[in-house]
């Protein structure tokens, strides 16, 4: 008997035996090379010569909910609705980016490569990245200090149906001063962009989102809710410059009232 009980407390307990592993065949798929080229070519020669630049980070967030209603409410307007012209924020961000360049020219500039020479630009040729099916363009609209919010959305539209079908120029692709990449219209909140170099700045553009805020009596309201990263170039681009022009940027986009004041 005592034989027995002995034998009986050696056999291993079922949770110390070794797991067995089932391995399900999976199908294994080739790997595959293919050479980088086109845009993609483009886009690692620029981003690579960008990334030698010391970027400046300055994030905030803009209340868009006045912004919002008045793009819902000019959507219907007849002088929209007949020019067939879809007016999306864009024009907005981008026509009130250069009415705060006006303010802040240093953020116009370009540098030279070994950094001894500031240019300030006398156009403001704004560049907005595109997602393509071809990959990253990032064409420009020229001029926008003498255009209107509806000129910009024409030549936006312009622009995105020959960036769509592969088909931009080189003009609309070179001279650009300043850059504005929308990644909210495909998700996110915030981004670091990377500087288009020999440009100074850059704008990165999360989702506007509905969320909770204080009004001014205090009381939870409904807001529209945006996030702006900028990128500076650090060596020519102080923060407290970043941080102001931000700031008119900031109050064009919460009070748009306030863009037909400096509209020239
Ligand atoms: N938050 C919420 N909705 C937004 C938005 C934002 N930040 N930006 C645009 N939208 C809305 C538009 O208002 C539009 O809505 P409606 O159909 O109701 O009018 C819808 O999203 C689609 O907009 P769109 O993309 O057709 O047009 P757009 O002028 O707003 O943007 C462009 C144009 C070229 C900026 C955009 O298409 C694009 O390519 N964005 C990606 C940029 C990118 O890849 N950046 C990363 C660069 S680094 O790799």
């Amino acid at each position: 008997k005592a034989v027995e009980r002995e034998t009986t407390s050696q056999q291993p307990s079922p949770s110390t035996k070794t797991p067995q592993i089932i391995r399900p065949s999976v199908p294994v798929g080739v790997d595959r090379s293919e050479p980088i080229k086109g845009f993609k070519k483009a886009m690692a020669k620029s981003m690579t010569a960008s990334l030698r630049i010391p970027h400046f980070g300055y994030c905030d967030e803009i209340d868009m909910t006045s912004m919002a209603a008045l793009r819902h409410s000019l959507k219907e307007n007849p002088m929209v609705k007949e020019r067939g012209i879809k007016l999306s924020f864009m024009p907005f961000f981008i026509k009130a980016a250069s009415m705060a360049l006006h303010h802040f020219p240093v953020l116009n500039s370009s540098v030279d490569e070994a950094c001894e020479n500031i240019t300030y630009k006398a156009s403001h040729n704004i560049g907005f990245a595109m997602d393509t099916s071809l990959g990253l363009i990032v064409p420009n609209v020229k001029n926008v200090q003498s255009l209107s919010v509806m000129d910009v959305a024409i030549e936006l539209a312009r622009l995105q149906e020959l960036g769509n079908k592969g088909s931009l120029g080189a003009t609309d692709l070179t001279g650009g001063t300043f850059t504005l990449s929308n990644i909210g219209s495909i998700g996110g909140t915030y981004a670091k962009p990377v500087i288009m170099s020999p440009e100074v700045a850059i704008g990165a553009i999360g989702r506007v989102q509905v969320l909770p805020r204080f009004n001014s009596k205090g009381e939870v309201v409904r807001a529209s809710i945006m996030q702006v990263s900028w990128s500076a170039d650090h060596r020519v681009i102080d923060g407290a410059s970043m941080a102001r022009f931000s700031n008119l940027w900031k109050v064009y986009l919460e009070n748009p009232s306030t863009m037909i004041l400096d509209l020239k």
